[in-house]
């Protein structure tokens, strides 16, 4: 990633945050599971946005009091003892080289700097990741660190740094869009090598291992988010991730799975038939939903919002549902289609947006995934594709992942003869 890109992305922050303000961003701690066992880390996102690095125990400081804005990057100091056992720290040079920040300081001087500030200088009001996603949930690293900030400094207003972070998110760079695309290459490359095994008596945790195998492979450091492996009745449950069930003779395979390229994510969705053929009825299904996903990709431009989409996309879901003897009126369309047909996609695979009727603007990259599930009949299908809004209109990144009825059934039946 270029640090030009970087440096750009921190400016446009500091050019938003209000005059007499400093932002605190932490990269995070790791979680405690028990014992000596800890949760994978993730890295606070906006952490990463801003400087490309995934550590913890870290921070990004700007600030914006004085005439000029000056940002900090204070990071932690490398133990050798320590080293031994958890591997090597970033040196400052290296956090400097990755990032573009040119003033690296070690994290133990960070709270006496801050302390010095809030005595000599005024601090009007003090960033921090406020974000939280639902109001039980444990406040995160961040949250906590603001509090502690607020009890201790009342006076200091405190912003929320998601509100800008979040808005600069929804548009992405070309280092951004790169990776986007790679990560969407090894899902392709994950899903061929899926269509190429699959055959009724494969078990859909047997689908999401040769997935995820093939896209560690290929050097990603996982899927996006917990791989969805739905034959039959299971296809038409959304969020479907136990993966246990044989895939049948006849049945269909839903497969919504993503990768991540260096932090960046895709978000796929695909739906084969286990045998290789679909029946009359799947492909009538089948072509219904692949209209709607097409019709999106084509109308898709900057100045609609998510919502507008959604609505274009239920009324070719719903004409198609009543050919298919499904439904008679438009609004009984939510019994088969009942989530919206897209969303935000980069850092995170649901990624940063400010509201979903914000106007999509060139460089956001949204999914495009109509689907139908008709329990009764243990159809469930969903085709999702990633896009990225142009200037005019749109360009399919995963343009590639093939997804036509013939071209699936071709692909699968040419690699059976291949076999023998
Ligand atoms: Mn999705």
């Amino acid at each position: 990633m270029s640090t030009k890109n970087l440096k750009k992305r921190r400016d446009a922050v500091a050019k938003m945050m209000d005059a007499g303000s400093v932002m605190i961003l932490y990269s995070g701690k790791e979680v405690h599971v028990s014992e000596d066992e800890y949760y994978m880390f993730e890295v606070n996102k906006n952490f990463r946005y801003l400087t490309d690095i995934d550590r913890d125990n870290m921070v990004l400081f700007i600030d914006k009091t004085g005439k000029k804005v000056t940002e900090t990057l204070f990071i932690e100091e490398a133990d050798p003892l320590m080293e031994k056992w958890y591997g090597k720290k970033l040196t400052k040079d290296e956090a400097k080289e990755i990032s573009g920040i040119e003033d690296v300081r070690f994290i133990d001087s960070f709270d006496n700097m801050l302390a010095r500030m809030l005595t000599t200088c005024c601090i009007k009001n003090a960033y921090f990741d406020l974000y939280h996603h639902d109001a039980s949930d444990e406040l995160d690293f961040n949250h906590k660190r603001a509090m502690e900030f607020h009890k201790k400094n009342p006076a200091v207003v405190l912003k929320n740094a998601y509100e800008i972070i979040g808005y600069l998110r929804m548009s992405k760079d070309a280092d951004e869009v790169k990776r986007i695309s790679h990560a969407v290459d090894m899902t392709r490359q994950g899903l061929e090598a899926v269509m190429k095994e699959l055959k009724p008596g494969m078990y859909e945790y047997q689908a999401q291992a040769i997935y995820e195998y093939t896209i560690h492979y290929l050097g990603s450091s996982g899927p996006s988010f917990p791989t969805i492996a739905g034959s039959g009745y299971n296809g038409t449950m959304l969020h479907y991730e136990t993966n246990r069930c044989e895939c049948k003779d006849g049945d269909l395979l839903l497969l919504d799975l993503g990768s991540k390229a260096d932090g960046w994510c895709s978000d796929i969705t695909r739906t084969y038939p286990v045998n290789g053929k679909f029946t009359k009825r799947q492909k009538d299904v089948y072509n219904v939903v692949l209209e709607a996903n097409q019709h999106i990709a084509k109308i898709a431009k900057p100045g609609m919002t998510l919502r507008e989409l959604n609505d274009e996309c239920k009324k070719v879901l719903a004409k198609g549902a009543k050919k298919l003897g499904l439904i008679k009126e438009d609004s009984e369309l939510s019994k088969y289609y009942m989530h919206g047909v897209g969303h935000h996609l980069g850092l995170d695979v649901h990624d940063a947006s400010t509201y979903e009727g914000v106007k999509l603007r060139p460089g956001c990259v949204i999914t495009d995934e109509p689907g139908l599930y008709i329990d009764e009949e243990c159809i469930g299908i969903r085709i999702e594709d990633d896009l990225l809004i142009t200037e005019d209109g749109c360009k399919v990144l995963s343009k590639d992942i093939i997804r036509k009825p013939d071209e699936i059934e071709a692909f699968m039946a040419k690699n059976k003869k291949g076999k023998k």
